[in-house]
């Protein structure tokens, strides 16, 4: 008795620390450092009711919130990097950085067109779909691929992408609880773009909130297999939202 009373203590602070902060940016390998020219929030704690009106970019931002817009050209490589708080690791040899290994799910990628990416308010934004890693034939996922580089996300802006300033909103959905409705966890953060293109498209868009519902197929989903590993058992996982921009 006593001993599951202490397993049941240690194990419960990881529970409630193990989530993650998009925090940086980086272009072509290029990284323009902490916090620059994205909105990150101060808490690491998970959006898990999908009609939260802070759905889009998150809330609670660490300030003063940077006036960078990062330019970008289509067809470079864009990336964002999570970390388990505000600088990636908590203490040394921190296991749950850049997220608890857990928190398996997919890694996706909107945009939204601005007029100003500095200053421009989040909420009532159409948003389409750029880029999603999801689970792979092997078992793994987004969210795999990422831990595995260090944080770092990467995909390539469309070339057909018409140019302008654009809020680019980086997401995860852990969902190593998501069999329950309600409990699937979603980070976000919003990066400030400016696209230099010759394209002129802007996909089919979307709203956030709105986009997603709590039965989604890929929100509320059991991701175990039947030896209890978190590898989707052979299912075909279906990534949430509206389907990436096609050139
Ligand atoms: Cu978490």
């Amino acid at each position: 008795m006593k001993f599951s009373v202490i397993a049941t203590l240690s194990i419960l602070p990881l529970l409630s620390s193990a989530h993650c902060i998009a925090q940086r940016v980086r272009v072509n390998g290029q990284d323009n450092g902490e916090l620059v020219g994205i909105r990150s929030p101060n808490s690491n704690n998970p959006i898990q009711n999908v009609n939260d009106g802070n759905f889009a970019c998150n809330s609670g931002y660490r300030t003063p919130v940077s006036s960078k817009v990062i330019n970008v050209k289509a067809g470079d490589r864009v990336g964002v990097m999570w970390g388990h708080v505000i600088g990636g690791a908590q203490f040394a040899n921190d296991a749950d950085n850049p997220i608890a290994k857990s928190h398996k799910g997919p890694t996706i990628f909107y945009l939204a067109k601005v007029d100003n990416a500095a200053t421009a308010q989040p909420n009532g934004l159409k948003w389409f779909k750029v880029a999603e890693d999801g689970l792979d034939g092997s078992g793994q996922w987004g969210v795999d691929r990422m831990i595995a580089n260090n944080g770092w996300v990467d995909f390539t802006m469309p070339s057909c992408v018409a140019p302008g300033q654009y809020l680019l909103r980086a997401e995860i959905i852990a969902l190593h609880s998501a069999s329950k409705q309600g409990q699937a966890q979603f980070y976000m953060g919003c990066a400030q773009i400016n696209i230099s293109s010759s394209g002129s498209k802007t996909g089919n868009t979307v709203s956030f909130p709105g986009a997603y519902s709590a039965s989604d197929p890929g929100i509320l989903v059991n991701i175990y297999d039947s030896k209890g590993q978190p590898t989707g058992g052979g299912m075909q996982y279906k990534i949430p939202g509206p389907q990436v921009l096609q050139c």
